[in-house]
């Protein structure tokens, strides 16, 4: 080919859950422009600035591209097979020694948007067979999944707003025009909420701040940080109380009717308005137009999760949408039907053994596991205290919880009080300066991807597969290979392992399992593929639309994705009770146990009325959590890691814009620059997270310029809803004061 003729490859954007497809334009070698994929099946051409810095990370000089070892307290660039030795050398002594619990591992959120670290990731967690495995998830969704799992009787079976068919949707405690969506996959919410507006729908966001959802919306009611589960119980009691209540087709699926009755029955509006700051008449006024609307969603994310009944609130968004009619149903919450790795697709359908907490608790605070981890914010006590079980050793996969979890300077002195620690992650960031060994997986567009967890979420059925766009660097591993060569040493098969080998023996494992007497044929048909691709096309072809490796011909194979670069479109949302169903019962359960038994903290947590100012985050377009702030794209323009306060608030605290303030909370404190808004609650002060890029011993030279201040560094690691062991990061009282110019 000739050196200037330029050719278009797609990828499917790695960054957000909105998992749009990117279309590249290379030219020589290099990208040299990024824009939307117009014939995307699913994301049309939609596109958000992160994407385009795709091109920007690829080629960033920090991203680091060789393993990194720690020799007398400083990194130096090492080969891959000097990399593994040292792992070898120092890891398995720390398991045969102190056994396998004093080896942690934290997965963080990027695992969840590459196909290997999620695949292979599950892998090195088995092998380790620790049970102190910490995730992004209890910075983030755990209430929901804990109560989907309770009402579905899945982990995943978490329903989505229909939105293109809706006439109403309520938006609680989420952001989606900057997020751009989250346990909801669903590109270009903005153009979506204007479609349901002119087609005569309505929106109504309910948040602590007039969020660029909320300039969209209809109405926008400010609510009290920490008070969504007041709210919701006050809108359910309407529903019951005004006999507003109609199941349809769902009467005969749902359990715990009677008893959902009489849990909210204590709280009507008059009773809750206080505590969530919304008044009686507009709490009625939106359960009466939640129930009145033919077809209506209802979404709440992580404004409604991270508090302390984050669960509670999950739990109700769900019921008060069953209640009203709103769910299984076109235009409400519906459950999505994923081509490839769908766990609520799994077993059989109608009924199972739904899910449990607790099996194991953690061994400093007795928190209880679910889901099969333990609270982010339990480990750096695991790592501190002293004992059988203590925490030695740590792997650490994509995650930065030094900023992304509560009280990240005490997590990082515990990683210095750590035997060895191994860091999988592509920068030398706050979290990783404290490893032994940086291993740095690929550039995304030196890896093929498929999204095994984002179809699972999706506001539409479909499947995408995007190959590589370059060819890795000469060496450098996949992060599967990486994930695998780790696997052998943690399952003491040594760092020389023969890679395609293993795989290909625990790949042979799983099918065994999965498939029983049609393994062989299974693994006849797939012999063409190796490592990820095998996954994804056994995945596929057993899936809802598989073509069953050969017994259903014209189903879906990764061949026949592979064939569609724009994706494949597999149809808007179906009805899915009760095949969805997998509690015990086979019936929706309306009334867990033990839900209604937290009923009775929320009954008496007091929100405190002492306190004149609480802290939320928020998130921005061009910020994404701790790690984009890198990249020049995203990083240039107006300085974005703001404090947002309301102008009473700033009058009161004498605040003036452009200033900076201290703000304390838990005995810490940090410092912001102020903005003054009229779009923050009265009260409440709203800070970015993610930021704080100023501790010595990184590499984000363009980060560390404006470092911005840690949200995370006021909070209380042990604070946190206790039924998911979800943290608490919303709603925090401080106090603020101007600084001196
Ligand atoms: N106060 C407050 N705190 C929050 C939140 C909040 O709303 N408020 N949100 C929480 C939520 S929802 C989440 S999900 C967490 C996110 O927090 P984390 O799970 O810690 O994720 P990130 O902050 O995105 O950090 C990502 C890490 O992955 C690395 N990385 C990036 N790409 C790759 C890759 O391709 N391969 C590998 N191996 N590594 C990579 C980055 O270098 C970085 O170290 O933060 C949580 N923290
Ligand atoms: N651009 C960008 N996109 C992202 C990310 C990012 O960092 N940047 N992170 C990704 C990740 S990991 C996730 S999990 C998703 C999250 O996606 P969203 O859930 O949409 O997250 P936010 O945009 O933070 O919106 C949360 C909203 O909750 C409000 N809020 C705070 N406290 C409360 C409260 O107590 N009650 C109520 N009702 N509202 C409250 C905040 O003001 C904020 O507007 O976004 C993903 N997408
Ligand atoms: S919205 Fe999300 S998936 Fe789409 S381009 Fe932006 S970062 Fe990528
Ligand atoms: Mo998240």
């Amino acid at each position: 080919m000739s050196g200037t003729t330029a050719t278009v490859a797609y990828r499917i954007c790695p960054f957000c859950e909105a998992c749009c497809g990117l279309e590249l334009k290379i030219e020589e070698g290099r990208v040299t422009g990024v824009r939307g994929h117009d014939a995307d099946v699913f994301s049309a051409g939609y596109i958000c600035p992160k994407g385009v810095a795709i091109k920007e990370l690829h080629e960033d000089p920090d991203r680091l591209r060789q393993p990194l070892v720690k020799r007398d307290g400083r990194f130096v660039a090492v080969g891959w097979d000097e990399a593994f030795a040292e792992i070898e050398r120092r890891l398995p002594p720390i398991l045969a020694t102190h056994g396998r619990d004093a080896a942690a591992m934290t997965i963080g959120n990027p695992a969840a948007h590459k196909l290997s670290l999620l695949l292979y990731g599950a892998r090195l967690a088995k092998a380790l067979g620790t049970r102190n495995l910490f995730t992004a998830s209890t910075l983030d969704q755990m209430p929901k999944q804990l109560s989907c799992g309770l009402m579905y009787g899945g982990w995943l079976s978490i329903p989505v707003p229909d939105i293109e068919r809706a006439d109403l949707l309520i938006v609680l405690g989420a952001n989606p025009v900057a997020s751009n969506g989250s346990l909801w996959t669903v590109p270009d919410v903005r153009g979506k909420a204007k479609a349901l507006r002119a087609r005569g729908g309505r929106m109504v966001v309910i948040d602590p701040r007039r969020t660029e959802t909320a300039e969209l919306a209809d109405r926008h009611i400010f609510i009290r940080p920490g008070g969504d589960v007041f709210l919701l119980l006050g809108m359910a009691q309407v529903l019951f109380a005004e006999k507003r209540v109609r199941l349809d087709r769902l009467v005969e699926h749902v359990a715990g009717l009677a008893e959902l009755e009489a849990a909210v029955a204590p709280y009507p509006p008059e009773v809750v308005a206080a505590r969530c700051g919304i008044e009686a008449a507009a709490i009625r006024e939106l359960a009466r137009e939640f129930a009145a609307a033919p077809r209506a969603a209802f979404h709440a994310r992580i404004g409604s999760c991270t508090q302390d009944f984050g669960t509670l609130a999950s739990w109700l968004v769900d019921a008060i949408a069953i209640l009203a009619g709103h769910f299984d149903t076109e235009g409400g919450l519906m459950f999505p039907r994923s081509a490839a790795f769908a766990a609520n697709t799994l077993g059989k359908p109608g009924s199972g053994r739904g899910v449990a907490t607790g099996r194991h608790k953690s061994r400093v605070s007795g928190a209880p596991e679910v889901y099969g981890e333990l609270p982010m914010g339990c480990l750096a006590e695991e790592i501190e205290t002293a004992g059988t079980g203590q925490v030695r050793a740590l792997i650490t996969v994509g995650s930065n919880p030094v900023l992304s979890a509560p009280n990240g300077a005490r997590l990082a002195a515990a990683l210095e009080g750590l035997d060895f620690m191994i860091s999988v992650d592509i920068y030398l960031n706050e979290t990783t300066r404290h490893a032994d060994v940086i291993l740095p997986g690929r550039s995304p567009l030196e890896d093929s991807h498929y999204d095994v967890a984002f179809p699972q979420f999706s506001y539409r059925n479909h499947a995408r597969y995007s190959p590589p766009v370059f060819a890795a660097p000469a060496g450098q591993p996949a992060e599967w290979e990486i994930l695998l060569r780790l696997t052998a040493i943690a399952s003491g098969r040594g760092a020389g392992v023969d890679v395609p080998a293993l795989d290909d023996e625990l790949f042979a494992a799983d099918v065994q399992r999965q498939a029983g007497p049609l393994a062989d044929a299974v693994l006849a048909a797939l012999a063409e593929r190796r490592g990820p691709e095998r996954l994804i096309d056994y995945a596929l072809r057993g899936g809802p639309y598989g073509d069953k490796f050969g017994a259903k011909p014209g189903g879906l194979s990764l061949a026949s994705v592979e064939a569609a670069p724009g994706g494949i479109d597999l149809g808007p949302l179906a009805p899915r009770i009760p095949e969805v169903l997998r509690t015990p019962s086979g019936k929706i359960e309306l009334a867990p146990p033990m839900l209604l038994a937290d009923l009775d903290r929320a009954d008496l947590a007091q929100p405190d009325p002492a306190a004149d100012l609480v802290i939320v985050g928020r998130r921005q377009v061009r910020s994404n959590n701790s790690w984009m702030h890198n990249l020049p794209l995203l990083a240039k323009g107006p300085f974005r890691c703001t404090a947002l306060v309301h102008p009473s608030d700033a009058a009161r605290l004498g605040l003036a814009a452009g200033s900076r303030a201290r703000i304390s909370a838990n005995a810490r404190s940090i410092e912001a620059q102020i903005e003054i808004s009229d779009e923050m609650m009265p009260g409440v002060v709203s800070l970015p997270h993610g930021w704080g890029h100023d501790q010595p011993g990184t590499q984000m030279r363009v980060a560390a310029e404006r470092p911005g201040a840690n949200l995370n560094a006021l909070f209380d690691e042990n604070r946190r809803d206790p039924l998911s062991g979800n943290a608490v990061l919303s709603g925090i009282p401080v106090r603020m004061e101007a600084l001196p110019d």
